[in-house]
């Protein structure tokens, strides 16, 4: 391990929760070693094609049957921020899908995961984006957004956006219904062109999010069109850019082929995340360590692209200070 992108403080914005779940905590709540094995199938597939992108949603499965209960649910969140702050990430916005099973309501589940949150002493701010899956329809949709906005205002200091996710290739994108959360005072961070759907990319841009999720096909050279391309230049709305979760799902071939490349030679703005750091068995460590090796960059050029995801970040004004301060010190100390 690269000893510069360990010890750097990191900036994480866009980690689902049950997707960052590491085999310890799997054991930990009871899953079998097989389901486990199962879970990390993906990083042993050599041959890779889009189709595995939703052999990835499949996986999902692993960890939602071990987080059936609220006890699980608030060992998983502890447990994912506990390997975020030992990873030296010292902000983190995990997001979450509201959830119902048999002995939790939706609303449990946000409330269990909001108090692991508020238990969290180490030294590591933690923020909360909740998800809308694409597949459900409304009015299904609606009432999660209605129980969003609900949570977000008894939870203003905790939840701060809404995150548009679920299987590119499945459901649809409602403007209306995001519309309604940014008027409710919400962020908003949708996956925006994992899979090319110019037309969804482009009413997502003209909705004006807080930030999109992967971006992978907007640049005409990755399967957009010229004309998506000029919108986002326009617009420049912040890319949360997950290079090990596009390349194992087979939506980048290759890490030295990502789109990120476009965003680096254009000095657009992006971030650096896992996704699912469980799935694709990555840290955001290991995230900053591609970026350096595949796209030639040096120990200053990673310091800055970090420094910068403070600004796209969804904290406090006065939060975002107490990040820049730490830093700007870990910089005068170590570079
Ligand atoms: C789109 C993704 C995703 O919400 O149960 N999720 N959505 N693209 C991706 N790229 C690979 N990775 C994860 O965490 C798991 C859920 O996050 C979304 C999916 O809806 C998945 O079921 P939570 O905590």
């Amino acid at each position: 391990m690269n000893e510069f992108c360990k010890n750097l403080p990191k900036i994480e914005l866009h980690a689902h929760l049950n997707g960052s779940l590491s085999s310890q905590t799997l054991k930990k709540l009871g899953c079998f070693d097989e389901s486990i094995e199962e879970y990390h199938r993906l990083n042993k597939v050599m041959e890779r094609s889009s189709r595995t992108l939703d052999e990835c949603f499949l996986l999902f499965k692993v960890a939602h049957n071990a987080t059936r209960t609220k006890e699980a649910v608030y060992t998983a969140t502890k447990d994912v921020i506990e390997e975020f702050f030992n990873d030296n990430a010292i902000y983190l916005e995990l997001r979450t899908t509201p959830r119902s099973e048999e002995c939790m309501t939706m609303e449990e589940y946000v409330e269990t995961v909001v108090k692991a949150i508020q238990d969290n002493k180490l030294n590591i701010i933690v923020k909360l984006l909740l998800s809308i899956d694409r597949r459900y329809q409304l009015p299904a949709s609606d009432n999660v957004m209605n129980l969003i906005i609900k949570m977000k205002n008894k939870y203003p200091d905790i939840i701060k956006g809404v995150d548009l996710s679920g299987n590119p290739n499945v459901g649809i994108f409602n403007s209306e219904l995001f519309k309604k959360a940014k008027e409710s005072g919400l962020s908003l961070s949708l996956h925006c062109g994992e899979v090319k759907n110019d037309k969804e990319v482009e009413e997502m841009l003209f909705l004006n999010p807080d930030r999109i999720g992967h971006a992978t096909c907007i640049h005409p050279k990755y399967e957009g069109s010229e004309e998506l391309w000029n919108l986002y230049c326009q617009k420049l709305i912040p890319a949360e850019c997950c290079l090990t979760s596009n390349v194992v799902c087979g939506t980048s071939k290759s890490y030295a082929n990502h789109h990120i490349l476009e965003w680096i030679k254009n000095d657009l703005p992006f971030t650096i995340s896992t996704d699912d750091k469980g799935v694709f068995n990555t840290t955001l460590s290991t995230e900053y360590e591609l970026l350096q090796r595949h796209f030639d960059l040096n120990d200053s050029d990673l310091w800055k692209i970090n420094y910068n995801s403070i600004d796209y970040s969804f904290a406090e004004s006065s939060e975002k200070d107490k990040l820049r301060d730490i830093m700007l010190e870990w910089k005068t100390k170590y570079m």
